[in-house]
């Protein structure tokens, strides 16, 4: 649940949408509504499959899931795509990896992930809303898993813990969806704490809310859509996951996890040019999360910007998952009153993130679309997030 009014508003909204759709494509009124929200990552970019540290914080744009449980083993789905009803409907039992595409692959990925893990669901009917924008990098597709993980732990009396949960929906991403992603987002979106990012270690799987006091400090955190689709399902970043593998192979380490800063002179002999680079990224990713952690922590908000910036050069220069149009709002950000700024996310578009004094605020996204214009680029999208609550049963 968001923390801000305009959140608030915002959640209500979906949530009357979710019960109106839901009596208008299934003529009965749900057996609940739960939530799960988007996220940005604050740092720790591509660590996540690395075993290593990051810090997401589930944000205030929101999927709502209005369910009921149905006993004659038909599951249907519906969503509005373009103002229109758009919806599936297919035996629970024939729910597999192939049998699905498009956005139905996730919200039944869940329910096959449910069945796999010895929840088999009877029959399920199910409305979602949300306003997390699609293909934008702030995992759209995590906040649609887990809104309908929290449904079904709860219709089905599973009683999964987060981990669990986080494990069922990266299963639908990866298996159902083909995107051969990490947990990070999966973790944030249901993790999330109003106020506070989350600290998640992959090697312990231990995860703790640090203190983000944004208004406090009178900072605002923008979120630019670049309007640059991203797809995980695509090349990109399955290559440089294997990358890192290789890396962590030819150094005989299980993860790059095993690599730290003083190892990596003599890693450089023992590396190829491009998993050497890799490498470089994930060790250096990992100290700016502890960094960023440390000055948090001494409600120092304001002070993490250039740990920002250092990221997004890394993922630029040594991990090649940027794009000209995130270089653009990354760099013009900057110079126009930006304390840091990054791309958020796997990369590749979507979106970037700027730490912003709340009175630059609008002078940073004025810049922003200028630059945009100006490079004869789609306007970006440009609007504020809070750090909101994880995925939660709203009725
Ligand atoms: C995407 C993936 F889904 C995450 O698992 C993570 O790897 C991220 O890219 C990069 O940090 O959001």
């Amino acid at each position: 649940m968001s923390g801000t009014a305009a959140g608030t508003a915002r959640l209500d909204a979906l949530a009357a949408a979710a019960r109106t759709g839901f009596a208008a494509r299934f003529e009965a009124i749900p057996d609940g509504l739960w939530s799960a929200p988007g996220r940005v990552n604050l740092i720790g970019e591509h660590t996540d499959y690395n075993q290593g540290l990051a810090l997401p914080l589930a944000i205030d744009r929101t999927t709502v899931a209005a369910a009921a449980l149905r006993h004659d083993g038909q599951v249907r789905v519906s969503t509005v795509l373009e103002g229109k009803y758009d919806g599936v409907r297919v035996p629970a039992a024939d729910i597999s990896p192939g049998s699905v595409s498009g956005w139905a692959a996730y919200p039944l990925g869940v329910v096959w992930a449910f069945a796999r893990r010895g929840f088999p669901v009877p029959g399920l009917d199910l409305q979602l809303e949300t306003d997390v924008p699609v293909g934008a990098g702030l995992s759209s597709s995590a906040a649609v898993e887990c809104a309908v993980a929290a449904a079904l732990n709860d219709l089905l009396g599973a009683r999964l813990g987060l981990a669990e949960l986080a494990t069922l929906c990266q299963q639908a991403e990866n298996q159902m969806a083909g995107a051969p992603t990490g947990i990070l987002d999966q973790t944030a979106s249901l993790g999330g704490r109003t106020g506070h990012a989350l600290l998640v270690d992959f090697r312990s799987g231990a995860a703790r809310p640090v203190p983000l006091r944004l208004e406090e400090h009178a900072l605002r955190l923008l979120v630019i859509d670049t309007k640059v689709s991203h797809a995980h399902a695509g090349g990109g970043y399955a290559e440089r996951r294997r990358d890192c593998e290789r890396a962590a192979e030819q150094l005989g380490l299980d993860s790059l996890r095993g690599l730290t800063a003083p190892g990596l002179d003599a890693a450089e002999a023992r590396l190829d040019a491009a998993a050497f680079r890799r490498a470089r990224h994930v060790v250096g990713e990992n100290r700016r999360v502890e960094e960023t952690v440390q000055l948090l922590e001494a409600a120092d908000p304001a002070a993490i910007g250039p740990l920002l910036s250092q990221s997004h050069t890394s993922l630029r220069d040594d991990f090649e998952v940027s794009c000209p149009e995130l270089d653009l709002a990354v760099d013009t950000a900057c110079r126009h009153g930006a304390l840091g700024a990054r791309l958020t996310g796997g990369g590749f578009g979507g979106s970037a993130i700027a730490l912003v004094p709340a009175a630059s605020a609008a002078k940073v996204g004025t810049a922003v679309v200028n630059a945009f214009r100006n490079a004869g680029l789609v306007a970006p999208e440009i609007f504020p997030v809070s750090p909101a609550a994880g995925a939660a049963r709203l009725a």
